[in-house]
């Protein structure tokens, strides 16, 4: 059996070696172009030319959870792509929005701020009744993460396509419910995937739908956001501020208004890393799986898009 590995912007050594020690029976090959044809790839962001040439191939495996950048491109057709399945990324991303959400909640960055100028003062506590977090995308990230807030006693809502039943979550599905699942909303947090459904979906209407001084957490894609009606409505007052993770452009260029806005705090796309070991040990236990015929979870469905 042959794995090709294609990952743009990924240090290639650790994960051929990886791939070959979880499956020794295999040859795994860097891609360069023009090699034969492989049984398996493992990609992120690879090049149109990649698939072009690739024309074996029994599964296609991306090393991300999301997979907006294969969507773009001409994949061989009846081949499945599988995304990552957690693989570590779960508990990673539950840090970051549970820290994001108490930060504002609690007003630690105005404290920071004070004491940064030396000033001792208090802040009327704020009530949990107040702060209903909203989680739209409620797939294996949004779930994980609406548990862990749950330990903070805050409202929660989440919002996905096919209708969910979770303990202590409000759960709203597909658009019909879309804006009621906004209107109590003031904490979003955006955990969808990038599809043509979900491009721009925070935008003017929708941000302003939100609670009167809601946050916004961004950590799925830069496109599921429209910047500037971000920051108008921030600047007008309607919305407190946001913590944004993805961008549309990355690296965010060095003079987009986000890196020096004071109620924007960003983060260079680090909510939830890819981790080498756990993703290698799911992708070739995935492999072996294919090769006996049997089921595998995280294959996605091209009609949907992710
Ligand atoms: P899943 O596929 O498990 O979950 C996606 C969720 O979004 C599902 O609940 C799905 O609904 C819902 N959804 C999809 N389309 C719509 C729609 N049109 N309307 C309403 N709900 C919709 O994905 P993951 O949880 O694994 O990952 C989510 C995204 O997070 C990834 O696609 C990626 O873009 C991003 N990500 C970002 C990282 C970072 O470091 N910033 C790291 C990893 C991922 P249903 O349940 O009904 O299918
Ligand atoms: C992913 C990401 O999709 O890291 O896994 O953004």
């Amino acid at each position: 059996m042959r794995i090709t590995f294609c990952c743009t912007g990924t240090k290639a050594q650790p994960w051929l070696e990886g791939l070959q020690a979880a499956l020794p029976g295999a040859v795994v090959d860097l891609w360069t172009a023009g090699a034969a044809s492989a049984d398996y790839a493992v990609v992120w962001a690879p090049p149109q030319q990649f698939f072009d040439e690739q024309t074996g191939l029994k599964g296609i495996f991306n090393i991300g959870a999301g997979v907006d950048a294969l969507m773009k491109l001409r994949l061989p057709p009846g081949v499945p792509v599988v995304r990552l399945d957690d693989a570590g990324m779960s508990v990673q991303m539950a840090e970051y929005v549970c820290h994001a959400v108490i930060r504002h909640f609690r007003e630690f960055d105005g404290y920071e701020a004070d004491v940064n100028a030396g000033k001792w003062s208090y802040r009327k506590p704020r009530s949990r009744a107040d702060f209903s977090v909203g989680i739209m995308g409620m797939g294996v990230l949004g779930e994980r993460v609406a548990q862990a807030l749950q330990a903070f006693e805050l409202p929660l809502r989440g919002w996905s396509r096919s209708p969910k039943s979770l303990p202590g979550v409000q759960c709203f599905a597909g658009e019909a419910q879309f804006h009621d699942f906004l209107a109590a909303t003031r904490i979003l947090v955006c955990l969808l995937p990038l599809t043509p459904d979900t491009r721009d979906i925070m935008n003017r209407d929708t941000l302003s739908r939100l609670q009167p001084d809601a946050y916004v957490i961004n950590v799925a894609r830069g496109a599921h956001l429209v910047d500037e009606d971000l920051i108008a409505l921030i600047d007008s007052g309607h919305l407190a501020g946001a913590t944004l993770d993805v961008f549309r452009t990355e690296p965010l260029p060095a003079q987009h208004p986000f890196w020096k806005h004071p109620k924007i705090t960003v983060t260079p796309h680090t909510s939830a890393r890819t981790l080498r070991e756990e993703s290698i040990v799911q992708i070739a236990g995935k492999i072996v799986a294919l090769e006996r015929g049997e089921p595998i979870a995280g294959i996605v469905n091209p009609a949907r898009g992710y």
